[in-house]
């Protein structure tokens, strides 16, 4: 067994940011053309007004393996693909009976979850909410309002992502903007 120095993270409760800052992932709309229910709606905003940054994860660079616990920061920047809010791609957990904890830090969203036995849960978080994702659920956070929407999340380190499944069989709900409010519908592609 290898014995680790523990160490600490200070985090920016309002942006995010870690300082020290050690790996960040960024995922842009062309990273994403397959996962909006509009792809033309994908297609228009490349044309017209080029790339943009959707969100990124400011992450430890902690070992994947069995007892670490994996945590970072997420940012979802504001703003709509056709009616469909600023969201991450969303995956199940390889190892399907590995839970999470998120804690909303700033702005706000949704935290959209289902199983592959046909279950579908959608939970509002804003800065102070603690959300649970059980083992099994596959989740993806939605930003729904006009602000980043950050929140801080913890898993286990031999999780591991599976985000080849979310790519073929989409989410079971969308959420959108539907007359200025925000309203979660069937996906109607979903497989
Ligand atoms: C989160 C997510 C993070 C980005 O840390 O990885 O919010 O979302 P995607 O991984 O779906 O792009 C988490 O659920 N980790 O397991
Ligand atoms: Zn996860």
């Amino acid at each position: 067994m290898n014995i680790m120095q523990p160490f600490t993270t200070q985090i920016d409760l309002h942006s995010g940011v870690f300082n020290p800052e050690r790996q960040i992932i960024r995922r842009y709309l062309s990273d994403m053309q397959t996962t909006y229910a509009d792809e033309s709606a994908v297609q228009d905003i490349l044309k017209q007004e080029g790339n943009r940054l959707v969100y990124e994860v400011h992450v430890t660079d902690l070992p994947e393996e069995e007892g670490q616990l994996l945590h970072c920061t997420t940012i979802i920047y504001p703003g709509r693909v056709g009616t469909e809010y600023h969201m991450t791609k969303g995956h199940y957990h390889s190892r399907r009976d590995r839970g999470e904890v998120y804690l909303g830090l700033a702005g706000e969203g949704y935290l959209v979850m289902q199983t592959e036995t046909g279950e579908t849960s959608t939970l509002s978080i804003q800065p102070g909410t603690a959300a649970y994702v059980p083992p099994y659920w596959a989740h993806r956070t939605v930003n729904t309002g006009v602000v980043p929407f950050v929140f801080f999340a913890a898993w286990a380190g031999e999780a591991g992502h599976d985000y080849g499944t979310i790519e073929q069989l989409g989410f079971a709900k969308l959420v959108v903007q539907h007359d200025g409010q925000v309203v979660v519908i069937d996906n109607a592609k979903y497989k």
